[in-house]
């Protein structure tokens, strides 16, 4: 009987617990449980809520035994940066603030009159974003620093929790721009800046390391199967790369969640001048390699006109009414800040049009258009600069995640960049923490058969430019973009 696998896969706005074996060399996926996720505001500040992320974990699990799974093997990744502060009885001390909340604000601005920006991203190869977990413990109480016992990032104390075990797993330490890139250790002279220890974080270890089984307190609680857990790549986007399909030549991935992170894999961080231009980030990921990518504001900006619309249509819905505008009716910076955490998105969009004296989206189909049209825009951008900045055009884009079904988005990409695309899977974050489950436990080889397997085992649809080139509108974009970009994320 084939081993059983279960991906708890935790994003911005929803978690999922995924099952999945090997059936005849290929992989099989099933959803057993999916609940939803969020922050909201405690004394003030966007707070996550682990408890109800931990509940919920749990309740999957029990469904996974009552459907006849008695034995299984868990990995969890989530989101990045942000962290729980555990005292030394191992109880958490505050919950876990959200990187959307805007206390850290200026905080780059703040911490850099210290140490320069050069002298991070020499070290760290991490892009500037004012949530990195650098500027968040920069912000954090200092009376409440001194009693932490341990920092733990997000799907480390989930695993915490569930095993006792504490390790702080590298792909998603590596986003707190603290690691020194040459050293694979955190950089004690940026952790004196913030007031850490380097032993307030448990030890490193890499993706795939045995962490054990659950602890017995959870079977009073609840009727769990045996579950043993590992570290995953537990930086969702870490998942997500392991889980691309890697088709066509000198391919780029874009992970299409909440996020758009869009990017190359590397064997080697490149972390010069260009790189730090136009601040690309080295995250690091699974089996040695770095995660060459940007950050997009992504589909959180149609999440929150979604919810804004009253939950009334649903995402394909909003890209069948989008397929019925014209596309390039206004240009929008998407990585502008304004966009990261409204008060209400729609009137965000609509102001910025009118600041930029454009064209006002109103209906839903116009909202959906221009968020769409201006995302693949964004994409074919940063394809370019990725490209120059590694000496070669991107031919091929692999896009995985949720976006990846956005035929519309895909199509304008293909078309405005002028490369091929692969679409899907959609499930790519939870099947690249199964794969790197499964390669620890020597049920797949490597990553490379991995990614054969991934290509055999769902579906991935082609799309390729259609004749009319649009690379005039990049060219015009581009121009937008130098004479309106103000502060971006
Ligand atoms: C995507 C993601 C991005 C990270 C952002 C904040 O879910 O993990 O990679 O930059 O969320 O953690």
């Amino acid at each position: 009987m084939a081993k059983t696998y279960v991906a708890v896969d935790i994003g911005a706005s929803s978690g999922r617990l995924m099952l999945s074996h090997l059936e005849n060399g290929k992989l099989k996926l099933e959803e057993m449980h999916r609940f939803k996720n969020g922050f909201s505001k405690k004394q003030g500040f966007d707070c996550w809520d682990i408890d109800h992320i931990l509940k919920e974990i749990f309740i999957g699990l029990e469904k996974i035994k009552s459907a006849g799974y008695d034995k299984v093997n868990l990995g969890i990744d989530t989101w990045a940066v942000d962290y729980v502060l555990v005292g030394k009885d191992g109880e958490r001390i505050k919950d876990p603030i959200s990187y959307r909340d805007e206390r850290t604000k200026d905080s780059i601005k703040k911490l850099t009159t210290d140490v320069s920006k050069e002298y991070i991203y020499q070290k760290t190869g991490i892009q500037f974003l004012d949530f990195n977990t650098l500027y968040q413990l920069f912000e954090e109480d200092e009376n409440l620093l001194a009693k932490t016992d341990m920092i733990l990032m997000i799907p480390d104390y989930i695993a915490y929790v569930l095993t006792g075990v504490a390790v702080t797993e590298v792909t998603n330490a590596s986003t707190t721009q603290m690691l020194s890139l040459r050293e694979g250790l955190f950089d004690d002279n940026l952790l004196e800046k913030i007031n850490v220890k380097r032993e307030q974080f448990p030890k490193l270890v890499d993706p795939g390391t045995d962490l054990g089984s659950l602890d017995n307190k959870w079977y009073l609680k609840y009727d769990l199967p045996e579950v043993n857990v590992t570290t995953v790549a537990t930086h969702d986007t870490a998942s997500a790369v392991v889980g691309t399909p890697g088709l066509g030549q000198r391919w780029a991935y874009l992970s299409s969640g909440t996020w758009s992170l869009i990017g190359a894999e590397l064997n080697v961080p490149e972390n010069g001048k260009l790189a730090f231009k136009y601040n690309y980030t080295n995250e690091w990921g699974a089996y040695g390699t770095y995660r060459f990518l940007k950050n997009i504001m992504g589909l959180w900006i149609i999440q929150n006109v979604k919810e804004e619309l009253g939950n009334k249509y649903s995402f394909s819905q909003l890209a069948e009414l989008a397929e019925k505008e014209s596309p390039f009716q206004q240009f929008i910076d998407v990585n502008d800040e304004r966009f990261q955490n409204p008060p209400n998105m729609i009137t965000e969009i609509q102001d910025y049009c009118r600041d930029t004296s454009q064209k006002i989206p109103e209906t839903p189909g116009e909202l959906a258009m221009a968020i769409y049209s201006n995302l693949s825009l964004y994409y074919a951008n940063e394809l370019e600069i990725l490209g120059n900045i590694l000496g070669y055009k991107i031919e091929t884009l692999n896009i995985v995640g949720g976006g990846s079904n956005v035929r519309i988005m895909n199509q304008l990409t293909a078309d405005i960049a002028g490369v091929d695309i692969y679409a899907g899977p959609s499930e790519a974050t939870a099947i690249g923490n199964i794969i790197v489950q499964m390669i620890s436990q020597g049920e797949i080889l490597n990553v490379y058969l991995a990614r054969r397997i991934v290509a055999d085992s769902f579906s991935v649809n082609k799309c390729s430019p259609q004749g009319i080139s649009l690379n005039d509108k990049l060219n015009e974009y581009q121009k937008f973009l130098k004479k309106n970009t103000m502060s971006t994320i």
